[in-house]
């Protein structure tokens, strides 16, 4: 039914639950009722548990939802796995919850269809990203730390799934999508629950996008994001908070352009001013959401923070007669992505794959990994990208190794460092549980190698099916039952079968399978080998021809193996062999990206000589070719290797420490900060004016570039774990200094405080803090005000740093604030957090307290401000800036009525971000 309606007109869906559920005003005792008494911590924001304690709030609010003419209705479920309530210690009734939820929205839905069959009513189960990453470190001292698995969510997901289909919800809406890991992993669960409960109902997705560049949260673009799950059987694909309407159509645009579902918006009633309120009125609202319509970009609409159900009448009027949006046309071309799209369009001939980051194919690899030097590891990964790989490939198979175990570790590492996390990666392993273990690691949609027929169709179709959920392309060996396909026939036969196989067994898009007809090294001695690259060529052209939308890729230095040694020679052998077999059709490679021999580069009769080799031309080819290639050796290798090892150190050049150490910085290199530091050590009075300086400095520069949505947080995570880095070099100075009596870095505590559970800015400032210095107190979320005021006095801390993102923790701030200056402390306060505000520090925060209280932009403000607080001289100088301004700010906005709300008010019109 709901297939048949979206063609016909635009859907409304519903508006936030947590605006309406705060109009209620409800106690920590509704929230709890009596069955819940006894659970520890705040019971209070857990909107969810509503259903089993105040059904009668959440019915009614489906009501007025329905009223206004909502054709779906989201259950109130958002947090509702057992990730999110742990919060809560509300795990054991996840089920429950999600089973009440789903029942009572059925019943009110139905109630409604009933009086009108004419406008029937959904339910959608509300599927939240819960409060983790899948994708990132919350450890900055370990970016491999996961503090949630891939497997675990899933569980989590299908545990809350299974009830909301049970339930009777009529589809899945898997919502604030923030790390696209997390959204596969919620993808599987609902495949897996679906087919549990066999019923199948339409999937939803809705994206929230977290910076100016239309990024995720985890660093992907939205077109990534499409790759990312192009496997899923999608019914519509959407943008909901964020932003409001109007700051959200440039990204919706991106995504009606390219996704060929249907597409949905549900952004929230505007920006939160600085009270952290959402106060566009719902006419202005609507007027934003109609270009929407008016330009056909959307098929469903509704609302989220802020919204209630007087917003969400207004859209009646608005769809009247209006043209739903008509999905894009499914891609014909490879769509990969790492944390950006690679699409693989036909004026892309041929795809480089990175194969240096193999322990198998490079002793450098597989000695930093067995002395588990990863920093360096990495760095053999960012110079392939530099070097022009689209994708890397990665394969840890070493019988010394566990192989699981490393490539999970590497993947984890790779992901933290978005110059390398920017393209695709190729999860290389003969094992299937290494293959598996690298799928629960990469939010982007990659490569598999390999899976083949070696073992017999049945395990060929079980893996084929697993690539299939976890959606990504395939490179199919060409191996069966009998073995390893060595001659064109072999090849041919193989891949055609499997070609079958994956297209009509497994439902494997064409485009998705990529054959490997095997190159093997030529030149050996042995007869037989001899026309093995001429098989594998025109194994290419048949494939390209017959197999239709499959492409053909191979490890191309394999052919060579015969002139270990002697680089430029197998470097000429692999430019030949690829010119002829591009010609045929292959379109990717796993090859060295740094190598520099060109085809038009190779003299005639060197060129002569390995075609005669490559192509088969004729039997004394082997021994030809030997000849040259020892005249050859030494020169041309010299000459190479020089060259190669100085180009991409240009930044080194001819800059100024400072310029060095920004680039550093901003690019998240540490290699070489301990030469620079030490330059600048000498050129400084002491470490700390050069954090001061020119590092704080680069980090102000990040800062701005973050802002202008240049840089994204992945990028910036990196840049602090380089500050970090920078920090420790010069340790061992500070320390010094300090002996000496120079240095001041002093002790924070950081806190979310009570109520708020939300901690990656916090711990981003932590960060930025200990690499300044710092000591760091870190009490981590749902800190209460009385531990806060114990351990700043029992541990003398120097600043307090309180942080939130919803709007109670305002009020939560004002309340610790207070109760800081009732215990008499004259500890500086720094605020930070999405909600918070200068305004309504210098309102609300300020004036309750006799110490200085300042608020944080960003978290590159932070070091220096603590600075000038940790100096008695400069604090009171500080302070009294800090009065002036903050008495301007009180005496501008005494006239401004919406931001002297009271807090009264404010808790009245409490909400949450996350809604
Ligand atoms: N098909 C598919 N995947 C593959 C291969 C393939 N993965 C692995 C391999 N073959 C492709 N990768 C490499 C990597 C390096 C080398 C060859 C193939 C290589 N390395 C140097 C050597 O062994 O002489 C090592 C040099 C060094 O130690 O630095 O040649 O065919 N699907």
């Amino acid at each position: 039914m709901l297939q048949e309606l979206i063609q016909k007109r635009i859907l409304v869906l519903d508006g936030a639950m947590g605006t309406m559920i705060q109009q209620y005003n409800l106690s920590e005792e509704d929230f709890r009722g009596e069955r819940f008494k006894e659970i520890p911590g705040q019971m209070r924001g857990n909107n969810d548990m509503l259903c089993l304690t105040r059904p009668d709030v959440v019915e009614e609010i489906h009501r007025k939802y329905l009223e206004a003419g909502a054709d779906i209705i989201e259950t109130n479920t958002f947090n509702a796995t057992s990730v999110s309530m742990a919060d809560y210690h509300m795990q054991p009734y996840c089920r429950e919850i999600n089973l009440a939820a789903a029942r009572l929205a059925r019943k009110i839905a139905d109630e409604y269809t009933a009086m009108n069959p004419e406008k029937p009513r959904f339910v959608a189960g509300a599927v939240g990203p819960t409060n983790k990453t899948c994708s990132m470190s919350p450890d900055v001292n370990n970016p491999a730390f996961r503090a949630l698995t891939f497997d675990e969510l899933e569980e989590a997901y299908s545990e809350q799934m299974e009830a909301l289909l049970e339930g009777g919800v009529d589809t899945l809406l898997i919502e604030t999508i923030f790390d696209t890991l997390n959204a596969k992993a919620a993808i599987c669960a609902a495949e897996k629950s679906m087919e549990k409960m066999g019923r199948k109902v339409p999937l939803m997705l809705s994206v929230t996008v977290s910076d100016v560049a239309g990024r995720t949260l985890s660093g992907q673009t939205l077109e990534a994001f499409l790759a990312s799950v192009q496997h899923a059987d999608i019914f519509s694909v959407g943008l909901n908070c964020s932003f409001g309407a109007k700051q959200l159509k440039p990204f919706l645009e991106q995504l009606a352009r390219r996704a060929p579902y249907y597409i949905s918006a549900y952004p929230n009633a505007g920006l939160p001013n600085s009270m952290g309120l959402y106060d566009q009125s719902p006419e202005e609202m609507a007027a934003e959401v109609k270009e929407y319509i008016d330009e056909g970009l959307v098929n469903i609409i509704g609302g989220c923070c802020g919204t209630t159900e007087a917003y969400i009448a207004r859209y009646q009027e608005l769809i009247k007669g209006a043209r739903p949006h008509c999905p894009a046309a499914p891609s014909e071309n490879l769509w990969l992505s790492g944390l950006e799209l690679m699409e693989f369009t036909p004026e892309i001939n041929f795809v480089n794959v990175g194969e240096r980051c193999n322990v198998a194919g490079s002793r450098k690899f597989l000695r930093l990994i067995n002395e588990k030097k990863y920093e360096e590891a990495l760095t053999i990964a960012r110079q392939q990208v530099e070097d022009g790989a689209l994708v890397i490939d990665v394969n840890m198979d070493d019988g010394l190794l566990d192989a699981v175990q490393e490539m999970t570790v590497f993947l984890n590492l790779i992901a933290s460092e978005p110059d390398i996390a920017r393209v695709p990666v190729m999860i290389d392993s003969s094992k299937w549980e290494v293959i598996e273990a690298g799928l629960k690691c990469v939010q982007g949609k990659c490569i598999v190698n390999s899976i083949s027929l070696k073992e017999g169709e049945e395990l060929f179709v079980e893996h084929a099916r697993k690539v299939k959920r976890y959606g990504t392309a395939v490179i199919v060996m060409a191996f069966d039952e009998r073995g390893q396909a060595d001659t064109y026939e072999r090849k041919i036969e193989i891949c055609s079968r499997a070609y079958r196989i994956l297209t009509e067994k497994v439902g494997f898009r064409p485009q998705d399978i990529i054959f490997d007809p095997n190159v093997l090294a030529v030149a050996t001695g042995i007869e037989e080998h001899n026309n093995y690259a001429v098989d594998f060529i025109k194994a290419t052209g048949w494939i390209r021809r017959n197999l239709l939308g499959a492409h053909v890729s191979g490890g191309v230095s394999n052919l060579s193996f015969s002139f270990r040694g002697n680089n430029y020679i197998r470097e000429a052998m692999h430019a030949v062999f690829l010119y002829h077999a591009i010609r045929e059709g292959m379109d990717m490679g796993i090859v060295n990206p740094a190598a520099s021999v060109l085809y038009t580069d190779i003299p005639a009769d060197v060129l002569e000589r390995i075609e005669d080799v490559v192509l088969n031309r004729r039997s004394d080819a082997a021994e030809r070719l030997i000849e040259v290639a020892e005249q050859l050796k030494a020169d041309k290798e010299s000459k190479g290797a020089g060259a190669a090892a100085t180009s991409h150190l240009s930044w080194r050049e001819g800059t100024t420490v400072e310029e060095r150490l920004q680039y550093a910085l901003v690019k998240g290199l540490g290699d070489y900060l301990d030469e620079d530091l030490h330059e600048a050590l000498e050129r400084y009075p002491n470490a700390v004016s050069i954090i001061e300086g020119p590092l704080m400095a680069g980090m102000n520069h990040v800062g701005d570039l973050f802002g202008a949505g240049k840089m994204f947080l992945p990028q910036v995570v990196k840049t602090a774990r380089t500050m970090k880095k920078a920090v420790a070099v010069l340790q061992p100075y500070i320390e010094a200094e300090k002996e000496e009596g120079k240095a001041s870095a002093g002790k924070v505590l950081l806190a979310t405080v009570k109520g708020d559970v939300h901690d990656i800015g916090k711990n981003i400032v932590g960060v930025v803090m200990a690499c300044n210095g710092y000591e760091i107190i870190d009490l981590g979320v749902m800190v209460p005000a009385d531990r806060i005021v114990e351990t700043a006095i029992r541990e003398k801390v120097d600043i307090v740093g309180l942080s939130g993102l919803i709007t109670p923790s305002l009020e939560e701030m004002v309340h610790v604030v207070t109760e800081m200056e009732r215990a008499g402390l004259d500890i500086p306060v720094l605020i930070g957090g999405a909600t918070t505000s200068k305004l309504h520090t210098a309102l609300k925060i300020a004036p309750v307290y006799h110490a200085p209280v300042v608020y944080m932009k960003d978290a590159s403000q932070n070091a220096h401000v603590a600075a000038r607080l940790m100096n008695p001289d400069l604090r009171a100088v500080f302070a009294d800036e800090l009065d002036r301004e903050y008495h301007e700010l009180r005496e501008k906005n005494a006239v401004r009525k919406v931001q002297t709300v009271s807090m009264e008010e404010a808790r009245k019109n409490r909400l949450n971000l996350w809604d």
